[in-house]
């Protein structure tokens, strides 16, 4: 099995980002499957871009890409990416979107992975999980969208889905009152859910 795994760069002030950080963690650590970990921009388009790019190349039989999801205590499989890129938040190179579609395209696209079976197999690991029906409306939802449509419209056979990562203690130094979890943890449950792809 081949998984591209992506994580995003950090972003809103952040010095890291969770997702990357345990992007390369599996990449190192998982036995079961060829990982190719991929970095991405915290850029509407871009990202999409440089994602595209990477599975023409290398065609993998699963993408699952990763974002951080601050405020969420533990790590969340996306089920639906939306149609729309609405944020006040500026992207990293400045740009903020308000009310507009991602691209020409259905209102929702789904993920195409077993998300119950990978949810399943990180609880029998003792740690929580859950399928979300929100990926936000800013770049994680973007991506997610754009990754679904490129496989889609190309009819490709590749699985697809996303998940959001916690905050990692460092991070809440700061914002005590934010839930958190260990990198370890996180990565653990990374490993748990694309083992579940076997
Ligand atoms: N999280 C953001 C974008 C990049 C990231 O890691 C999001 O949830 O949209």
């Amino acid at each position: 099995m081949k998984i591209l795994l992506t994580g995003f760069e950090p972003f809103g002030g952040e010095e890291v980002n969770p997702s990357w950080l345990s992007v390369e963690e599996v990449a190192r650590k998982a036995d079961f499957a060829v990982i190719t970990p991929l970095l991405l921009p915290v850029e509407y388009f871009s990202s999409v871009e440089k994602a595209v790019k990477a599975i023409t190349i290398i065609s993998p039989d699963v993408v699952l890409s990763v974002g951080q999801a601050g405020g969420r205590a533990c790590v969340s499989f996306e089920n639906t990416a939306v149609n729309i890129s609405d944020s006040d938040t500026p992207d990293n190179s400045g740009k903020i979107l308000h009310s507009v579609n991602c691209e020409n395209g259905p209102e929702k696209l789904f993920s195409t992975l077993p998300l119950r079976d990978m949810v399943d197999a990180v609880n029998a690991k003792g740690l929580p999980a859950y399928i979300s029906q929100n990926a936000g409306r800013f770049v994680c939802n973007h991506v997610f969208y754009g990754i679904l449509k490129h496989i889609s419209d190309n009819r490709l056979n590749i699985k697809a889905g996303f998940a959001h990562v916690p905050f990692i203690p460092a991070q809440t130094v700061s914002k005590p009152e934010r839930p958190s979890m260990s990198l370890e943890n996180i990565t653990e449950t990374l490993i748990a859910a694309l083992s579940a792809l076997n």
